[in-house]
C-alpha cells in the first residue's frame, strides 16, 4: 500500500524536535513491506502547498499524521498548535477519498477530543511501529480495526477505544533510520539533539501527569546493552548531541546506573543529557558514573521545593528529599537546569518563597533555574479531578483542548508574576516560559550553531541574558 506520514509539528522552540516517533513508524511501515513516503513540515515555507503536491506525486492509500504537540503549556502565552492540523486534514480530504489516521504524543493525551474535531477516521494511542502496520494490514485486508489493541476510532459521533497495552522495545532498533525520512542537518544545525528512549511507563502518580496516559504504569525497559549499541551507532554516523528523553531518566535506578556504566565503559564521542531526573534517585555513584560517560548537562525536575505543594502534586518526594538531591548535585561538576512549576494545588506566597530561597541558595551561578506558571489541566488527570472539586473548571473535556491551566485560589497571579520578574532580574541564570517561548530563540540556535556553540544552549543562560539586555530584551 502506499503510506503517508505527515510530520505536523512546526514550533521551533527551544528547539526543532527530532521528530523519533514518527520516523520509527515509517521505519515499521517500510519493513512490513508498504511504500512510505514521509513530510515533514517543520521547515517547509508553505506546509499545505507541500501537502497537496504529496497527495498528488504518492496518491496515498492511508495518510497518517503525527500530531506532537496540542499546546504550549504556557498559562500567560499559549499557543494552541492542535488547530494547525485541521487545515491540513481539510485539504486531505479534498484531493483524496484516503484512510486518515492520527498518531503521536497529542494524540495519546486527548485522543477522543482530537478525533472529534479533526475528523480524522482512527487514532493511535502510543506505540505507533507496533500498531500502525497492523492497522494497515486490518484495512488492507477490509477488516474493521476494533480488534487492534492501541487504537481509537469514530462510529458517527462517538469515539471508541481498544485501550490494550502493546510491546515496543521487544523487537525493533531504538533509532529509526533519521536520514532516510527527514532533513537531519536542518535539524542538528538549529542545536536539535537526538531523542533516545531508554524505557516506557512511569510508577509514579504525579496529579498533572499525562505521561502515564501516553506509556502506562508499567515499565517496560529497553536493555541496557542495546541502548549503549545504538548511542554507539549514532556517533559513529557522526552525531555528536544526544538526549534521553524517557518520562524519568534514572528510575528505575539500576537500570539507568547499567546504562551509564556501559557508555563509561566504550565512552563514545558523544554529549549527553537528560532533562529529566528524579530528585530521589540522585547519588554520587550515578553522577560519578553519569560524568565519566560523557554527560554535559542535566536536569532535575523537582516542581517545588516546599513539602506542603510536593505532597499535593503528589510527586513521590519531600522537601528534605530536594534538599538531598542538591547537596549530590554541589558536589558535582555537572551542569544542572533546576525546574521549577508555581502555581500548583496548595501554593501560596509562603511556598513560592520557600521555593525561591531554595533557588537563591542551592541553584548555583553556573547552573540555570526554570520556573513556569500554572499547571495545564489535561482530562483524565486527577489535576482535572481536583479543579472540578474545588470549582475552577466547568469545561467539558473537548472545550479543554484550548489550554485550560490550574492556578491555585490562595495565591494571587500578579503578585507571583511581579516576584518572578523581580528574582528574574536579580539573576542571570534564571529564565521562565517567555525565555523557551522567545521568537528570536530559533535564530540564536542557528547563530549558535555557526559559531560553534554546542549544546544545551541553556548552559550559557547568564551571558545569553546579558547580551540580550544589553540590547533592551528582558528575556
Ligand atoms: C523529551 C520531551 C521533550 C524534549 C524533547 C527533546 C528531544 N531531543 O527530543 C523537550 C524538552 C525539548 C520538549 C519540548 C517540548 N515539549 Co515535550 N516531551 C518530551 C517527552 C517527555 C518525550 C517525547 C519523546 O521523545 N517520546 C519518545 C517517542 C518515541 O515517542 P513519540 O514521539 O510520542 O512517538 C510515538 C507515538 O506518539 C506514535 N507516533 C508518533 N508519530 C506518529 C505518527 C503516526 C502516523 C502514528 C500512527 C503514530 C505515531 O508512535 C511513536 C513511537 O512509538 C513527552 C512526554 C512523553 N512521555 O511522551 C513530552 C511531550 C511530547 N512534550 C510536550 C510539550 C507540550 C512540549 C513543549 C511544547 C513544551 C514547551 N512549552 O516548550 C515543547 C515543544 C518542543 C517542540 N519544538 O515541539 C507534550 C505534548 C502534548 C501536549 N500536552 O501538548 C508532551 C506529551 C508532554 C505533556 N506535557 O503532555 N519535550
Ligand atoms: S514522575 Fe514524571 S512521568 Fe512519572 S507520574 Fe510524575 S510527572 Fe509523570
Amino acid at each position: 500500500m502506499n503510506i503517508l506520514i505527515v510530520i505536523t509539528n512546526r514550533y521551533k522552540n527551544p528547539v526543532p524536535v527530532m521528530p523519533i516517533g514518527a520516523c520509527s513508524v515509517a521505519d515499521a511501515v517500510a519493513k512490513a513491506g508498504h511504500n512510505v513516503r514521509v513530510l515533514d513540515l517543520m521547515f517547509m515555507r508553505n506546509p499545505l502547498g507541500a501537502l497537496e503536491t504529496e497527495l498528488d506525486k504518492l496518491n496515498p492509500d492511508i495518510v497518517g499524521l503525527s500530531v506532537r504537540n496540542i499546546d504550549n503549556n504556557d498559562m500567560q502565552n499559549p499557543v494552541a498548535f492542535f488547530k494547525d492540523v485541521k487545515p491540513l486534514v481539510d485539504t486531505i480530504r479534498s484531493r483524496t477519498r484516503t484512510t486518515l489516521v492520527l498518531g503521536g504524543a497529542a494524540v495519546a493525551v486527548m485522543p477522543e477530543e482530537l478525533l472529534h474535531y479533526t475528523e480524522a477516521d482512527c487514532a493511535v494511542l502510543g506505540d505507533g511501529e507496533v500498531v500502525f502496520p497492523e492497522l494497515i494490514k486490518a484495512l488492507s485486508q477490509g477488516r474493521m480495526p476494533d480488534q487492534i489493541p492501541g487504537i481509537a476510532w469514530r462510529e458517527g459521533n462517538i469515539c471508541k477505544k481498544n485501550s490494550d497495552a502493546v510491546t515496543r522495545f521487544q523487537s525493533g532498533s531504538l533509532v529509526p533510520d533519521f536520514h532516510r525520512w527527514i532533513n537531519v542537518h536542518a535539524y542538528v544545525s538549529r542545536m536539535s539533539t537526538v531523542p533516545v528512549q531508554t524505557k516506557l511507563g512511569c510508577h509514579f502518580k504525579c496529579v498533572y501527569c499525562t505521561y502515564r496516559k501516553i506509556e502506562g504504569h508499567d515499565y517496560r525497559l529497553s536493555a541496557s546493552g542495546s541502548v549503549v549499541d545504538a548511542i554507539q551507532n549514532l556517533a559513529a554516523m557522526g552525531f555528536r548531541d544526544i538526549e534521553f528523553v524517557d518520562n524519568v531518566f534514572n528510575s528505575p535506578y539500576d537500570h539507568a546506573l547499567a546504562i551509564c556504566e556501559g557508555l563509561a565503559r566504550v565512552r563514545p564521542d558523544v554529549r549527553l543529557q537528560s532533562l529529566e531526573l528524579n530528585p530521589l534517585f540522585i547519588d554520587d555513584d550515578l553522577l560519578t558514573v553519569m560524568e565519566k560517560a560523557g554527560f554535559v548537562g542535566i536536569g532535575i525536575t523537582v516542581e517545588s521545593a516546599s513539602g506542603i505543594v510536593l505532597e499535593k502534586l503528589n510527586k513521590g518526594f519531600n522537601a528534605e528529599d530536594v534538599l538531598k538531591a542538591a547537596g549530590v548535585i554541589q558536589r558535582h561538576t555537572l551542569p544542572c537546569l533546576w525546574i521549577f512549576m508555581l502555581g500548583g494545588p496548595g501554593e501560596t506566597e509562603e511556598t513560592v518563597r520557600e521555593t525561591l530561597l531554595f533557588a537563591e541558595r542551592f541553584v548555583h551561578p553556573e547552573d540555570v533555574a526554570f520556573f513556569t506558571i500554572g499547571i495545564r489541566i489535561y482530562p483524565g488527570t486527577e489535576l482535572e479531578q481536583i479543579a472540578r472539586k474545588e470549582k475552577v473548571l466547568a469545561l467539558s473535556p473537548e472545550e479543554m483542548l484550548e489550554p485550560v491551566f490550574y492556578f491555585s485560589s490562595d495565591l494571587d497571579l500578579g503578585w507571583l508574576i511581579h516576584t518572578l520578574h523581580k528574582e528574574m532580574a536579580a539573576h542571570m541564570n534564571y529564565i521562565n516560559s517567555d525565555t523557551i517561548g522567545f521568537s528570536f530563540l530559533p535564530i540564536m540556535n542557528r547563530l549558535g550553531y555557526g559559531l560553534g556553540v554546542v549544546p544545551p544552549l541553556w548552559k550559557h543562560t547568564r551571558f545569553i541574558r546579558r547580551g540580550l539586555r544589553f540590547f533592551g530584551m528582558d528575556v
